[in-house]
């Protein structure tokens, strides 16, 4: 248990409400790939927040009066109801109803949408995750009767780990540290913190375009994936790399070191990939599309003298980073070149952004003091 965010007694009883919030998708610098239960991250990870990759989601919850039964839950993906969502539902108010008490005394609906295309092959598991965990602690910041601004983010961010680990990464903006880190004060494997001040601000306007090569969700999935790393020959060996890596990324980005960023950056996503080629069973989840995009984007780089690099998640989707003072030149290199590989021509321009938002707050019903 983790007794800090155990909330103090409510101090008052609400019948009925409704919260909204909208939090985005993250992309990984530094990889998490590796977990112990539930969701302790084998080693730190580094991310940007994105912006135009987001979940938006919606709570209304109104007082039950039998409250012997387990949860109360209907739940609706882009305006349809979906029985199939609640087990995944209910496994996560079960890790999270030590922390927020109030889960059995309400009925909520809860309503959620993507702003991502459905078959993209981008994962929306941290950012849905994200923006439900962000409205039940805006439902129990109500209970508490704290103002707006006293919304506590660092428990969304540990409320929203237990349903995903890199959700926890989507509260906050725009680069995100999660897991233990030698380097910084304050890094925790319960909760994601903002790294970002620590860097040079060229980071801070980055743009990610994301190349859709393959839209199918075809990628292997996170319990998997996690669990490849049990008994994995280079596991130790992964989990170390990764604190290094960490350590000299985080040189490099608060100097605003495009060489260092692009050389680490590209090495912590073919690691990635290499860890997967490698275990038992082992997969390949890059297509013929993904070498050739990473082969005209690093001879780009060569013969332009510009920092384009790219990242890959569990899936054969190309992120491609760089900086606002290069976009015009990579953007028409992007449309141009690297378009034609991707499926049906389809790609997503985003950029880092701020972590999640509020949309909306109807006001509570009935406070009964
Ligand atoms: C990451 N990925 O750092 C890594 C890189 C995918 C590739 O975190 O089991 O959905 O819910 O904690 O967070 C995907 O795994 O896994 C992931 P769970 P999650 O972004």
């Amino acid at each position: 248990m983790s007794e800090q965010f155990i909330p103090e007694k409510y101090k008052v009883s609400i019948s009925e409400g409704s919260v909204c919030w909208q939090a985005p998708s993250n992309i990984a610098l530094i990889k998490y790939w590796g977990k112990k239960e539930i969701q302790i991250p084998r080693n730190p990870s580094l991310s940007f927040t994105l912006s135009a990759c987001a979940t938006r989601t919606s709570v209304h919850f109104s007082e039950r009066k039998d409250r012997s039964s387990g949860y109360s839950i209907d739940f609706y993906f882009e305006g349809a109801k979906k029985e199939e969502f609640l087990p995944k539902i209910h496994t996560f108010f079960d890790r999270a109803e030590p922390y927020l008490p109030f889960l059995k005394s309400y009925h909520f609906e809860i309503r959620s949408e993507n702003t991502f295309p459905h078959s993209s092959g981008i994962a929306s598991s941290a950012s849905s995750m994200a923006a439900m965990a962000i409205c039940f602690v805006d439902i129990e910041r109500q209970l508490l009767e704290l103002p707006d601004e006293a919304l506590d983010l660092k428990k969304a961010s540990f409320i929203a780990r237990l349903g995903s680990g890199s959700a926890c990464r989507s509260l906050d903006g725009k680069i995100v540290e999660w897991g233990r880190h030698e380097d910084t004060p304050g890094s925790s494997d319960l909760y994601g913190i903002s790294w970002e001040l620590n860097a040079h601000e060229i980071f801070t306007s980055y743009h990610d375009t994301i190349l859709l090569i393959d839209k199918g969700e075809k990628q292997v999935s996170s319990t998997v994936g996690h669990g490849l790393m049990e008994d994995h020959a280079y596991a130790e060996k992964r989990f170390n790399q990764a604190h290094d890596h960490l350590s000299q990324l985080q040189q490099a980005m608060s100097t605003g070191d495009l060489d260092q960023f692009v050389t680490l950056v590209e090495l912590e996503a073919l690691t990635l990939h290499a860890m997967m080629l490698t275990s038992k069973p082992s997969f390949i989840l890059m297509k013929p599309n993904t070498l050739e995009v990473i082969r005209k984007l690093q001879s780009f780089r060569e013969s332009s003298g510009l920092h384009p690099c790219f990242t890959l998640d569990a899936g054969a989707n190309v992120h491609i980073l760089y900086p606002e003072n290069e976009r015009e030149q990579v953007y028409q290199f992007i449309k141009n070149e690297l378009v034609d590989y991707c499926e049906n021509g389809g790609y997503i321009c985003d950029m880092v952004g701020d972590g999640a938002k509020k949309i909306s707050a109807v006001a509570s019903k009935t406070l009964v003091k």
